[in-house]
């Protein structure tokens, strides 16, 4: 499709009134820039807020990469729906895009710095139908952090701090904007702790799709643990259940995926043969717990432009990026 037809088509989308695609900033109406400047502004003060937050517990700050043998396979993953897995050759060898630094993370965890976050791009090409999920970019930037014999519960108390904190923060400093965005009145700091469910719980109440429904139900953000995915989450092979979690917020669904982590060399191997996940492209990790270097941790990864989304109340998650990674749109910058 030419470009030209590809806008025409995220107009009339926007017009039919299914999802407002947002779009290249050349294009922006005086309002609508205006509208961009409020979002960039809640943006600049959530990353300040997120960053001061994590810094002066005392993580290290570490820059990331975009280009690695490994990254996260983002398989078995119920959630995924990738179209495509960015490879080059680079001096002669196989470098992969980076989809999520959760092998770095792990790594530098346990071998330098038990305390880490990372300002993360996340590459992944999502089927083109995802552009109206409105919560789909095929790139975006998580705020992805580790902390070494950490526990689940401790990981998601420092969440909710960090974010209840963030909300209080942005309607007291960015009150204007949000009255702009029309997300003053109904935008409340979200009380702690927050709830938790069993993902077998909304399973059962409302079957295989209970994010979406269970996300449009709720109020305030809301934890649900024990989801099967990736071999990196740990993971009780006898009851069958998994110590992980998401954070789902009202009506935006997951802004944070996270867990405690698998480190035992045998339980990685027997979890990547039964997913068939290539042994090959994980082998310092696989290294490292063979010569039991890997050490037990427990992390997560906020999605900076989901969380920024329902702070503002936007429509479309492009609408929080200065130049939108849509899927199935590719806009010249
Ligand atoms: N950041 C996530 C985590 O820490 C992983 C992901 O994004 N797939 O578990």
């Amino acid at each position: 499709m030419s470009k030209v037809k590809a806008i025409q088509r995220s107009v009339a989308m926007a017009e039919s009134g299914l999802v407002e695609m947002p779009k290249p900033l050349e294009q922006l109406r005086e309002d609508e820039v205006e509208r961009k400047q409020c979002i960039c502004r809640v943006m600049t003060h959530a990353l300040r807020h997120l960053t001061g937050e994590f810094v002066g517990s005392g993580f290290e700050w570490l820059l990331p990469v975009i280009f690695s043998k490994t990254t996260d396979p983002l398989w078995p993953d119920p959630g995924a729906s990738i179209e495509k897995r960015i490879e080059v050759e680079i001096y002669g060898e196989t470098a992969r895009a980076t989809q999520s630094m959760i092998v770095h993370k792990m790594v530098a965890c346990s071998l330098v710095q038990p305390r880490l976050f990372i300002l993360s791009p996340n590459v992944r090409i999502e089927k083109k139908e995802r552009a109206s999920s409105g919560a789909h970019a095929y790139e975006f930037t998580q705020l992805d952090f580790e902390v070494r014999n950490a526990t689940s519960r401790e990981i998601r108390s420092l969440v909710e701090k960090v974010l209840s904190g963030l909300v209080s923060n942005v309607k007291s400093c960015l009150s204007e904007e949000l009255i702009y965005l029309g997300r003053n009145d109904d935008l409340a700091v979200p009380p702690i702790p927050f709830r938790l469910y069993d993902r077998r719980e909304l399973e059962h109440e409302y079957g295989r799709d209970w994010e979406t429904q269970f996300a449009r139900g709720i109020c305030n953000p809301t934890w649900v643990t024990n989801i099967p995915r990736e071999f990196y989450d740990f993971e009780d092979l006898e009851e069958g259940t998994w110590d992980n979690y998401d954070l789902l917020l009202p009506k935006y669904g997951e802004v944070l995926s996270g867990a405690r982590r698998e480190w035992e060399y045998s339980k990685l191997v027997r979890k990547m043969r039964r997913d068939n996940v290539r042994q090959e492209n994980y082998e310092i990790l696989l290294k490292l717990a063979r010569e039991r270097r890997l050490k037990p941790s427990a992390g997560g990864g906020i999605g900076i432009e989901r969380l920024v989304s329902w702070v503002v109340g936007a429509k479309h998650i492009g609408e929080t990026q200065l130049f939108p990674k849509i899927p199935g749109l590719v806009y010249d910058l």
